[in-house]
Parts: C-alpha cells; sequence; structure tokens
C-alpha cells in the first residue's frame, strides 16, 4: 500500500505503533478525523457486554479466533441473585473453549487489571468491549474501547476502523508528593480538559515526570482518559514497564518504545505533578473536579477502595499504611474491592489486608461490584467517596447519593476520620510492602490457575455451546429509508451518558443478553415513559446536545434505541463509542450544522429527513423539515465514506455480510 510510505519523521510514540498497524488510511496529521484502519492483536470483552459480541461472531461464522491473544471475563455480572449471570458466563466459557480464547474465570478480577498484570505488552493494539480499555496504554499499548460488534469483527480478523486521531502530548515533571496520587493527575486534566476535551483525540505522557510513576500508577491514568472521551491514552515504555513485567514473570514480551526526539504533538499540556494538591471530582460528572481543601470536613457516609482504575497492590498500600492502628469512624461503611485475585493475595501476604480488616473495612469480591451499581449502594442522600472512574448520577443504585471520585489516600483519609480530609496531613511511612518476599510476589503473580488457556482446534471443535434461557439472538437492524418522518419522542441536554441511555445496576444487568425485555429500561433514568411511547409510535428520532452518549461502550445504548424503532439521533456533538455504536446498528447520527436549531425543536416535533441515500452516498448534508412549520435546517454529514457504507448497507452486519470490510 503506497501510503503506508507517508510517514513523517520524527513520529510520537502512537504514531509509530499506529503506522505499524496500519492497514488502511494515513497517519499523517494533516489526516486527523479521516477513517485509518488498524490491525488488532489483542482483544478482550467482559461478562455484561461480552455476550451480545459472541452472539454476533457467531453469526460471522469462523472457527476460530483470529487475533495473537482473545480473553473473555467474567467480572461484570457476579451477583448471581437468579440464573440469568450464571448462564451468562456459561455461555462464555463454552464460547471461549470453542473458538480459541483464554477465560477468565469468576474471581479471577477486573478485565483491565487482569489484563495489564497477564497479557498487556508495550508496542501491540488491544480492542475491548469496554470503554476503560485505554487503562493497558500504562504499560504501552494503543488499547482502545469499542462496541461488541466491532470488537466481534477484531477477532475475526478484521481491522479496527476509526477516525484519525489528534494527539495532545503531556509532558510531565516533578514528582508526586507524599498523600498525592496519580489519580490527583488525571483528576487536574480532567479539571482542565473536561469530560468532551478529549473527544478526537489520543494523550500521550512524557517528560522526565514520566519515570517518577509505576506502572499501575500510569494505568490509571490512561484509564481515566476515557472519562476525558479520548481515545486512548499511552504511556512510553520504559525500565519501570520492564521490572514491572519482571515482577510478573512476563519481561519476554518488554521493549523500550518513546515518542522520536523532537516529535510534535497537536496540542500540549503541561503537569507539574509536584505542585499537584489531592483533588476529588464532585457529584455528578468525572470533570466537576475541586481541591480535596475546599472540600474540608464535609461529612462522609461510605468509602471504598477499587474498581479499574484504584484497585492495585499499590492502591491498597496506600489505604493501608493511613489507616494502620485505627478503626474506620463510626458513621461509615467501608470497603475494598481488590483488582484482581493475584493482588487479593499479595495484599494477604504483605499484611495489607489483614490492617484493612482489623481497621474495619469490608472485603468484596475482585470484580467490578459498587462500580457498576452492583451491591454496596449509599444510604439515602448518602455522600460516598470512591476511587473509581465514573459518578453519574444515580450510577451507584442510589438516584440521590452525591457520589465523589476520589485517591484511595484520600478515601483511606475520609474512612478513618469521618469527614473529607486532606490526605496529606495524615500520611505514615508505613511501608507494607517491605514485607512481602519478591519470590513469593512472583509465585503469586504468574498463578494463571483461574485462566483457561485456549483448548487446542481438535478439542474446541466437540465443544457444544451452552444456552440459558435469558440468552435471546440479536435484533436484526432495519433497511435504510430514503424519507423518514417521525416524531421526537425525546430532548435531552448536553452529556448525556450511555448509563441515561440505558442503566446498568442490579436490575437490569442480568438482562444484558435480551434486548426485548433490557429495551424496558431504555432512557428510563431522563423519561420514565419513553419505552411505552416508543412502543406506541412507529419509529421515532431523539434529540440529545453535547458530547452525546459518553461514559460506557455498552451497545445496549444503541441497540435498545434501535429495537424500539430510534432511526435517527440528532445532536450538537456525539462521544466516539457511541456514535460508532449508532452507525453500527443502522441509526443515522446527524449533528445539527447550526448549534441553535437544538433550541428551536421541541419534543413531539414532527421532523422529515429527505434524501436519505443520496446524502449517505454522496457525503452531503442531511435534509430536515418541520412540516408544522416548515422550518428547514441541515444535519452535518459527519460520516466517513466506510461508516456512510454501513449506514446504506442496514448496519454492520449486514454490510460485512455483504462483503464490506
Ligand atoms: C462501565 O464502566 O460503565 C462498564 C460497565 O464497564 C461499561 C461496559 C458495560 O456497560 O458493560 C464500559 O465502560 O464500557
Ligand atoms: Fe468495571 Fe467499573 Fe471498570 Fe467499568 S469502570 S470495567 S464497571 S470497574
Amino acid at each position: 500500500m503506497a501510503e503506508l510510505a507517508k510517514v513523517k519523521t520524527p513520529q510520537t510514540l502512537a504514531e509509530k505503533i499506529l503506522t505499524n498497524h496500519l492497514v488502511e488510511g494515513v497517519v499523517l496529521p494533516e489526516n486527523r478525523g479521516e477513517d485509518i484502519a488498524v490491525r488488532i492483536d489483542q482483544t478482550l470483552t467482559q461478562d455484561a457486554t461480552g455476550t451480545m459480541a459472541y452472539l454476533q461472531f457467531e453469526t460471522i461464522g469462523i472457527p476460530r479466533v483470529k487475533t495473537e491473544v482473545s480473553v473473555s471475563y467474567i467480572d461484570h455480572n457476579t451477583l448471581q441473585t437468579d440464573f440469568r449471570n450464571m448462564d451468562d458466563h456459561r455461555y462464555l466459557q463454552s464460547i471461549a473453549a470453542k473458538y480459541g480464547l483464554w477465560f477468565s474465570r469468576p474471581g479471577n478480577g477486573i478485565c483491565h487489571q487482569v489484563h495489564l498484570e497477564r497479557f498487556g505488552a508495550p508496542g501491540k493494539t488491544l480492542l475491548g468491549s469496554d470503554s476503560h480499555t485505554p487503562t493497558g496504554g500504562g504499560i504501552g499499548m494503543i488499547a482502545i474501547g469499542a462496541g461488541g460488534l466491532d470488537v466481534a469483527v477484531a477477532m475475526g480478523g478484521g481491522a479496527f476502523h476509526l477516525p484519525r486521531p489528534g494527539i495532545k502530548g503531556v509532558k510531565l515533571t516533578g514528582a508526586l508528593r507524599k498523600g498525592v496520587s496519580a489519580k490527583d493527575v488525571i483528576l487536574e486534566l480532567l479539571r482542565r480538559e473536561t469530560v468532551k476535551g478529549g473527544v478526537g483525540y489520543m494523550y500521550e505522557y512524557f517528560g522526565e515526570g514520566v519515570k517518577n510513576l509505576s506502572v499501575p500508577q500510569r494505568a490509571t491514568i490512561t484509564n481515566m482518559g476515557a472519562e476525558l472521551g479520548a481515545t486512548c491514552s499511552i504511556f512510553p515504555s520504559d525500565d519501570i514497564t520492564r521490572r514491572f513485567l519482571e515482577s510478573r514473570g512476563r519481561e519476554d514480551v518488554w521493549l523500550p518504545l518513546a515518542a522520536d526526539e523532537g516529535a510534535q504533538y497537536d496540542t500540549l499540556i503541561e503537569i507539574d505533578m509536584s505542585l499537584l494538591e489531592p483533588l476529588a471530582a464532585q457529584p455528578h460528572s468525572p470533570d466537576a473536579v475541586t481541591a480535596i481543601s475546599s472540600l474540608k470536613g464535609k461529612k462522609v457516609d461510605q468509602v471504598i477502595i477499587g474498581s479499574c482504575t484504584n484497585s492495585s497492590l499499590e492502591d491498597l498500600t496506600a489505604a493501608a499504611s493511613m489507616v494502620r492502628g485505627k478503626n474506620i469512624a463510626p458513621g461509615i461503611e467501608a470497603g475494598i474491592a481488590p483488582g484482581s485475585r493475584a493482588v487479593l493475595l499479595m495484599a494477604e501476604k504483605a499484611g495489607i489486608l489483614a490492617e484493612l480488616i482489623r481497621a474495619g473495612f469490608r472485603i468484596l469480591e475482585s470484580a467490578c461490584g459498587p462500580c457498576i451499581g452492583m451491591g454496596f449502594a449509599p444510604n439515602s442522600e448518602g455522600v460516598s467517596l470512591r476511587t473509581f472512574n465514573r459518578n453519574f448520577k444515580g450510577r451507584s443504585g442510589t438516584a440521590d447519593a452525591e457520589v465523589y471520585l476520589v485517591s484511595p489516600e484520600t478515601a483511606a483519609a475520609a474512612a478513618i476520620t469521618g469527614v473529607i480530609t486532606d490526605p496529606v496531613t495524615l500520611v505514615s511511612g508505613t511501608d507494607f510492602t517491605a514485607h512481602i518476599d519478591e519470590k513469593r510476589v512472583l509465585e503469586i503473580a504468574s498463578d494463571d490457575g483461574m485462566l483457561l488457556p485456549p483448548l487446542p482446534p481438535e478439542k474446541a471443535a466437540k465443544i457444544e455451546i451452552v444456552r440459558g434461557p435469558n440468552i435471546k439472538p440479536c435484533p436484526v437492524s432495519p433497511a435504510l429509508e430514503n424519507t423518514l418522518t417521525l416524531p421526537v419522542l425525546l430532548k435531552a441536554g448536553d452529556n448525556v451518558s450511555t448509563d441515561d441511555i440505558m442503566p446498568a445496576g442490579t436490575k437490569v444487568l442480568p438482562l444484558r443478553s435480551n434486548i426485548p425485555e433490557i429495551s424496558r429500561f431504555t432512557f428510563e433514568r431522563l423519561d420514565t415513559t419513553f419505552y411505552e411511547r416508543a412502543k406506541n409510535a412507529a419509529g421515532c428520532f431523539v434529540i440529545g446536545g453535547e458530547n452525546y452518549g459518553q461514559g460506557s461502550s455498552r451497545e445496549h445504548a444503541a441497540l435498545a434505541p434501535m429495537y424500539l424503532g430510534v432511526r435517527a439521533v440528532l445532536v450538537t456533538s456525539f462521544a466516539r463509542i457511541h456514535k460508532a455504536n449508532l452507525i453500527n446498528y443502522g441509526i443515522l447520527p446527524i449533528v445539527f450544522a447550526n448549534p441553535e436549531v437544538y433550541n428551536r425543536l421541541s419534543r413531539d416535533d414532527v421532523l422529515e429527513i429527505t434524501n436519505i441515500t443520496a446524502a449517505l452516498e454522496k457525503g452531503t448534508a442531511f435534509e430536515i423539515i418541520r412540516p408544522s412549520d416548515t422550518m428547514k435546517f441541515e444535519g452535518s454529514n459527519t460520516l466517513d465514506k466506510r461508516s456512510r457504507e454501513i449506514l446504506l448497507a442496514g448496519g454492520l452486519a449486514a454490510y460485512t455480510r455483504g462483503g464490506g470490510q
């Protein structure tokens, strides 16, 4: 491919890895926003998005995954209040055995934490059906979150298509003071950049401060790049990366990686880590960031340390050091959810677990748990300090709870004082990890007893897929229509998250493999009448503001609306993964050419979109009219050629069946 030769030097690290994996398009900065396709080395799925991904994968009809490594994790749906979650686990286990995947059993840990420890490799590409897949950037990977259907295509050997992102360089200098954490670095970025600052960008970290961050600290930062709306984030692979891999018995996958000297970024951001202070994201958005000092003394009800953002051994160590010899305050309920079984075992060996239990922490299993509203919901109007990455309203399971996103140090400080407290004033010198025997750590960290390896092809061929009664086929997208005359059934505001479109939690998560049932909860948080109204209408539109569809990669937020007849979503701007999911399921994603139009439209307006086929074929604007007063306006056609072809075909499945790539 002649175009592949078009490489500028010096290159940034992200450009180097993209160039190495490029199968279509151009990586040059001036081609920002244009479609590129990259080869995917590794994939991951989790149980909440995995069932749909594998139902799709089965329809592709190939005998075995074509990636270097594909892993199916069980970590989200582990509450198991009836047969449905475990039925899904059994289905996923049988799929892994049949199609040549690794299977990470329930209890082995949160996908991103385990993947970093056991499979992450510098310079590789990873595509995951979870928005926090970019955690892998902490080890020097290009790791991207996507909808399950895109991951299914990648498992089948297909390239991943994305708009060539811009690259923001983040120059880190200095070192964190004691009591200030990697979480505060990413919260500082969220404060500056907001939840939409990263849409269409990757964040690449560099500078002399990088060497002062361990791999788990780097992973905390790349994990929450998802909250910036970024495509992914990446750190160089250096001696610290090598030592991390060595301590897990995996030094063979290490290679040094960094940007070329003098590489240019689209934007440069500088953070002097020595100047940072402890921060918190206030309710109900990860970018509502303020200094802990400004919240000092606020009464706290609950504290949880865990999630794919902050559940490493270092995170638990920081918490245990702070609570050493003290008890949690009487008004507090506190819990920890270690990120992986290895972390849990190491914490046990180091005395960290005993210290936390003694202080009064409850031990939750190594899984997503409360992060996705699976247990440990706060009290009414409760103030909950969590080391997680998302605090959207209601996500905790308690509609009126106030969730603050903080570092493990800040969480532990509040646990013992009962109020928001600056952890810098409480740090102790106890280093629990000093008691860990390195040989024992290596033994624990490299014990893959809970990871089932891919079966050899002859054995795999004999596996029968296990399907419980709750597992229903994925509904088929409707064929494209040239004219759509339909009512607007919902007008939403800015930053609508996929949690708003399709909530999670104990009631809804068990329905992830049953679209007809889960669709009852569509937009429930914004309008409880939406489901009934959509059922009674023969198709409809939805209107939204900026950054529509931020947050989770769950394609149920596209699938369920599609099932209920949503044919187009008209917004001021989209978040990346959700826009791709809408396209994959044949829903038109339209951006107002003039953002002012948003203010002039209302719920129940009937709109007519005409000449859709021509707009998609030619890439021209969508023509829209409100027949009641003949107001005309345009919808920008922000779609690349392949996306337009997918929509013309009636969704990605139909496009792929028709030979599209
Ligand atoms: C989340 O954090 O919201 C999830 C649950 O991990 C999702 C995936 C899902 O909805 O299953 C994500 O971030 O992609
Ligand atoms: Fe799990 Fe929470 Fe991480 Fe999503 S953000 S993968 S629910 S721990």
